[in-house]
């Protein structure tokens, strides 16, 4: 049998729904979400197996003003160079953002090019053809799709075409091999998820998820630390009478149980880490 071999980067703003898409082409949770911007801060590599094909998918940390210079896209343009296949994912419910720096990117990428307009679920077609009429450069792209990676909508059609288009190879990666993350970075990312989803404005982007240990016997034990910087960020991350860090812990300890099925007790611990 001739095998198939090829990298996918996926790229957009940031919340167009990149790390959904991702999740919901490997039926599990492979890489963070949040309703909140740059919830992907590194670029991650996730291998799946379709029949003879192996397409090493790379999520990226969407495109976000403050971050918009050389030094941010260095990571997101050197996961795009290695792609025999790139998407760039729109939300079709947003303003469409960042035109210009797609085109140049576009223009410049000579492999396979799709777009995909996420988040069908929320409109309805017309909307979605008078916006995608402010895409001038439209043509440059190989193929369109119209999905809600939430609902699971079109998502087969998109792995059909990738894995028509993928040129013959030999696999790169073991059969088992998942993402280029440890498990325990993995399960940083988790609480760090949680973190965002329950604490607002700048808590997220200002603190670093750190693994003192982790011990497996009846349960997995899971003693992380949340790095902070100022007082007032530990504050209200530990909330009033301990009500944050508690919701925060549990809702993590519940994603960690689901991902790698088996009871765990997470263990955290707030630290302000001195200037
Ligand atoms: N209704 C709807 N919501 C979606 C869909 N896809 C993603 N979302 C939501 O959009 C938000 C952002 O999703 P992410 O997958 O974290 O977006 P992202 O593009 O990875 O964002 P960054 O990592 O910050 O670049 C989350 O609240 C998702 O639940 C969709 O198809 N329909
Ligand atoms: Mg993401």
């Amino acid at each position: 049998m001739t095998t198939k071999f090829g990298y996918v980067a996926i790229s957009g703003p940031t919340n167009s729904g990149k790390s959904t898409l991702l999740n919901t082409i490997f039926g599990k949770k492979i890489s963070i979400v949040s309703h909140k911007v740059q919830t992907t801060t590194k670029s991650l590599d996730a291998v799946k197996n379709i029949n003879k094909t192996q397409i090493v998918f790379i999520d990226t940390p969407g495109f976000y003003e403050k971050k918009f210079d050389a030094n941010y896209f260095k990571d997101v343009l050197g996961s795009i160079s290695r792609a025999n296949i790139l998407i760039i994912v729109l939300d079709a419910t947003s303003r469409f953002e960042y035109l210009d720096q797609i085109e140049k990117i576009i223009k410049n990428f000579k492999n396979k090019k799709f777009l995909i307009i996420n988040k069908i679920d929320l409109v309805d077609n017309d909307y979605i053809l008078k916006k995608i009429s402010q895409i001038s450069y439209i043509n440059f792209f190989d193929h369109i799709f119209y999905v809600s990676a939430l609902k699971k909508k079109n998502i087969d059609i998109v792995i059909k075409k990738i894995e028509d288009l993928l040129p013959s190879g030999e696999w790169l990666f073991s059969k088992n091999t998942l993402t280029n993350i440890s498990k325990q970075e993995f399960l940083e990312e988790i609480t760090r998820e949680s973190i965002l989803k329950y604490l607002n404005q700048e808590i997220p982007y200002n603190i670093s998820i750190t693994t003192d240990q982790i011990t497996k016997k009846k349960s997995y034990n899971i003693y992380q630390k949340i790095n902070v910087s100022t007082l007032s960020h530990k504050k209200i991350i530990l909330g009033k009478d301990g009500r944050a860090i508690k919701l925060i812990g549990s809702y993590a300890r519940l994603q960690m149980e689901k991902i790698l099925r088996y009871k765990c007790n997470l263990f955290l611990k707030v630290i302000m880490k001195k200037k």
